[in-house]
């Protein structure tokens, strides 16, 4: 008998965790991926024969190396840095760069996996990858991230190019970081191209890119509640995060007439029952981003909020929720707290927020739920756009990039319904982003025989 992969289902996943021991991120990203792909390859032989699902789960390559720095006290510094290349089969691989103290292989093979079917369902030619380090950005000084950054690149600029594999920014890496790699790459080789994105507009970067994550997540989330003849006008949000992601959708909920009542860091979260406006936000992402301050001195700042230590929002009432802070942060405890408290749409701006009871919690209730992989894919595709703008050696103007923005959401969202329809005008968007997304890479490799 030949060997399958499709045996069964719980014969694949049992594999799964065999090959990656101590990965569980992985493994979960894999199983809520096969869980739809299973059903969906039933009757296609092509994809078992040519064990398509297995050579997917399996990242062409994982590369590990060390990263040596001095502090400003003159101590030697040790981290490990990694760049997880999962699959090329329809463009370079492109994903972003991570800096926290809980990175691991697990974590960016997961994310790494998961950019790959992102990736596909914008409808540009980008393969999935991701990087990144244990290093923590946190109580550093400004020079001690440009050292980090300096010596990530020194062994990061062998294993990518412009049409090899384009990092950008992630958790910890925004547009700073960015610019500090960037200046080392172009060092290093000599070259200026299009290596990375989410650059400073100076040098190469897009308009809209530090946007796109959070206002992409709303616009999907728009056209959920648009099947239902709904909008934002007048609904209440309950936000995790208050980084990029998390102030961006802020902002865009804000602009479409919602209100956003709560945001979150790792100390806890902030619950403002009087909304928390534009200016407000503003003050976030200053506080945030260039103070690096904590989410609970918001509370100081603006009369009638409150800080909830070491808690996530979820149990704030709410009409939709936008979990923007990372993986896990919302377990299946917490989804049947907000389909009880009348929760209607669920859009993810983080990767794998939302954990696979969660998942399930939300599909049982036929809740307007949006996997990562289809509503913050607004992110990776205005840097696909950014691209595309280095290779002409051009710039576009902001409202044509908002329109491609917006197009590109209402692509995925069309994607989506096309494997996720199901009886009475439910859509099952965990299923049509990962059927979408599958289909379209799946295609590519059998073109390219056993490679
Ligand atoms: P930032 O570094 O800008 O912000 C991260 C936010 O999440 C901060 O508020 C941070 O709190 C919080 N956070 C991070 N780790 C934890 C944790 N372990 N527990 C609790 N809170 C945590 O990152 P981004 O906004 O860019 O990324 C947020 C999410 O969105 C991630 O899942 C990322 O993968 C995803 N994403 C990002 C894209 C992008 O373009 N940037 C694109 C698509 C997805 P604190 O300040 O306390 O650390
Ligand atoms: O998770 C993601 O999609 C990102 N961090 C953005 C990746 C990118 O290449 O812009």
């Amino acid at each position: 008998m030949a060997i399958t992969d499709h045996v069964d289902f719980n014969g694949f996943m049992e594999g799964v965790k065999r090959r990656n021991p101590y990965q569980p991120e992985f493994v979960q990203a894999v199983q809520e991926v096969a869980e739809d792909i299973f059903d969906f390859m039933e009757d296609k032989e092509e994809y078992h024969a040519q064990q398509i699902l297995r050579r997917i789960s399996e990242p062409d390559r994982v590369v590990s190396f060390r990263v040596c720095w001095e502090d400003d006290a003159g101590n030697i510094r040790v981290q490990r840095g990694w760049r997880v290349q999962n699959n090329n089969a329809i463009g370079p691989y492109k994903g972003g760069i991570r800096f926290h103290p809980s990175v691991t292989e697990s974590v960016l093979k997961f994310l790494a996996f998961e950019q790959t079917f992102k990736n596909a369902l914008t409808g540009l030619p980008m393969g999935g990858g991701k990087g990144g380090s244990n290093f923590n950005p946190k109580g550093k000084s400004v020079r001690e991230i440009m050292r980090f950054c300096q010596s990530f690149m020194t062994e990061l600029y062998r294993h990518i190019g412009a049409d090899v594999d384009v990092p950008a920014g992630d958790i910890g890496v925004g547009g700073r970081e960015i610019g500090f790699m960037f200046g080392q790459y172009k060092r290093i080789t000599n070259q200026f191209t299009g290596v990375l994105t989410g650059k400073g507009l100076e040098y190469g970067g897009s308009l809209i890119r530090p946007e796109a994550t959070g206002y992409g997540a709303v616009y999907f989330l728009a056209e959920m509640l648009a099947t239902r003849d709904d909008g934002l006008v007048g609904k209440t949000a309950v936000v995790s995060g208050s980084g990029n992601v998390a102030t961006h959708a802020a902002e865009k909920i804000t602009q479409l007439g919602g209100k956003v009542v709560t945001l979150s860091d790792s100390g806890g979260f902030i619950h403002d029952p009087d909304g928390i406006t534009q200016e407000k936000i503003d003050w976030v992402k200053a506080h945030k981003t260039h103070r690096r301050g904590r989410i609970q001195d918001y509370c100081e700042e603006f009369e009638n909020a409150s800080f909830h230590p070491g808690k996530t929002p979820w149990g704030v009432p709410c009409d939709v929720a936008l979990p923007c802070a990372t993986q896990n942060e919302l377990l299946g405890e917490d989804a049947r707290t907000l389909v009880a408290n009348g929760c209607m749409a669920v859009s993810e701006g983080a990767n794998m927020p939302t954990d696979l009871d969660g998942v399930h919690v939300f599909k049982a209730a036929r809740l307007l739920y949006a996997p990562g992989k289809a509503a913050n894919a607004g992110g990776v595709a205005v840097s696909g756009l950014e691209m595309s703008q280095n290779s002409e050696r051009r710039a576009w103007k902001e409202e044509e990039l908002q329109q491609m923005l917006k197009d590109i959401m209402a692509g995925i969202h069309e994607r989506c319904m096309t494997y996720g329809r199901q009886d009475g005008g439910y859509c099952d968007y965990v299923k049509g982003a990962n059927i979408a997304g599958f289909k379209k890479v799946a295609d590519a490799m059998l073109a390219f025989g056993v490679v």
